[in-house]
């Protein structure tokens, strides 16, 4: 293989134009599942892919592939990819750098005369965010056969629209049960992501190289009380939903602190209210709550606490209210043998190199139940993320698009 020619410019000017494909004003980033803005990213992508020379092909949910064949089609592929998909108020390198410097990573191998032995396949999940139904990585869960199809039907959106109507509007074809990854299908999933935290800037070093993700679940309640005059209600015997959710919420954030581990986190990330009139008494409230740890059991234990505090606050409160889980994910244990071919790739090329664990979610999460799995990170800015001034440097993409590049080679050869 001649030498590796990573194009930054290129990569850089791809970022930016993908960047200005956004339901917000640039350089804020939103792309929810199958918007205007999320058809048009995945069609910006897809011409990339294309002029790259990659065999496109899309599944039912609209996760596109892109394959680099390989001389031996038989053996199974080695994987790579991330998602596009972007909540509401983001930044421009969640995702983007997995799939864009994925890209970058095949493109560098190919102008390098590199010819792989197994085929190399570069993955654009669906809806790994989830602002659209309040389930995150919804593309790499049916692709691990995770989530029902179901559960999958049952999926609605604020508005009660269903998973069919949006495949319809994201123009996907076929039936959902053809979605599910044939258990060897793939070699290796590697996938290059921000680190959304701060560990790696903090501590100077080029690379992570992920051995566990972290456990998710999420919370969605509906509280109806009873509304009325804001001047005329009087307080006592007041049903308002809205000071309901403002106990939960903070019944959330204690939970999240008491259960001895550091790791656990607690989110009321969503939170509307009806008629939201400032004279109207509130009589309906929505909650999503998002609560993970890398430790089950704390995170179950949480989980628990929140759920008793809701029926104690609602009946208090003389406030009906529904509440669902979501999901309530496992956390995912990375392959020794992948993460450490990642990490004597980071060392082979000089760069300081850390394992660690991943706090964010990520469709590795899953495909970690379909093969061999880990996660390359590289350093972003204080650790911002799901943030507009989120931020990676040319030089800090590069190195991870190197070692990607690398492990590729090393793992399509094996
Ligand atoms: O929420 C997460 O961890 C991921 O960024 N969707
Ligand atoms: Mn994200
Ligand atoms: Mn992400």
């Amino acid at each position: 293989m001649n030498p590796l020619v990573v194009d930054t410019n290129r990569l850089q000017r791809e970022l930016d134009d993908l960047a200005l494909i956004t339901e917000s004003e640039p350089p804020v980033v939103t792309r929810v599942l199958f918007s205007e803005s999320d058809l048009r990213g995945r069609a910006f992508v897809k011409s990339l892919c294309r002029q790259a020379g990659l065999v496109l092909r899309e599944d039912a949910v609209g996760n596109i592939f892109a394959r680099w064949e390989g001389t031996d089609k038989n053996l199974p592929a080695v994987a790579t990819g991330s998602h596009i998909d972007a909540i509401p108020n983001a930044g421009k390198y969640d995702g983007v750098v997995g799939v864009l410097g994925a890209l970058e990573a095949i493109r560098a191998l190919r102008a390098a005369s590199f010819q792989p032995k197994r085929s190399i396949e570069l993955i654009v999940f669906t809806s790994e965010e989830p602002t659209r139904f309040g389930i995150g990585c919804l593309g790499s869960r049916l692709l691990g056969g995770v989530l029902s199809l179901e559960r999958a039907a049952a999926l609605r959106d604020r508005d009660g629209k269903d998973l069919e109507f949006w495949r319809a509007e994201g123009g996907c074809t076929g039936s959902l049960d053809s979605v599910k990854l044939p258990k060897d299908c793939y070699a290796a999933f590697v996938e290059l992501h921000i680190e959304q935290g701060p560990i790696l800037e903090a501590e100077n070093l080029d690379i992570g190289v992920v051995e566990k993700i972290a456990a998710p679940s999420t919370l969605r309640l509906q509280l109806t009380g009873v509304g009325g005059h804001a001047g005329a209600t009087l307080m006592p015997g007041r049903r308002d939903a809205l000071l309901a959710g403002a106990e939960i919420a903070l019944a959330v954030e204690q939970a999240a602190t008491t259960t001895g581990s550091p790791d656990t986190v607690g989110t009321t990330g969503v939170f509307r209210i009806e008629p939201g009139a400032v004279n109207s008494v509130p009589c309906r409230a929505w909650l999503e709550i998002d609560l993970r740890d890398t430790l089950v059991k704390s995170r179950d234990a949480a989980l628990v606490q929140i759920e008793a505090a809701v029926k104690e606050i609602c009946t208090r409160r003389k406030i009906e209210f529904t509440m669902e889980r979501l999901n309530v994910d496992p956390p995912a244990i990375c392959d020794a043998k992948v993460v450490a071919t990642a990490e004597g790739v980071a060392k082979k090329l000089g760069y300081s190199v850390k394992r660690m664990v991943s706090r964010a979610y990520h469709d590795s999460l899953f495909m970690a139940q379909v093969c061999p799995t880990t996660m390359i990170f590289i350093p972003c800015y204080q650790g911002y993320s799901h943030r507009p001034d989120e931020f990676s440097s040319p030089e800090q993409i590069e190195k991870g698009v190197r070692v990607l590049a690398e492990t590729f080679a090393e793992l399509a050869n094996r």
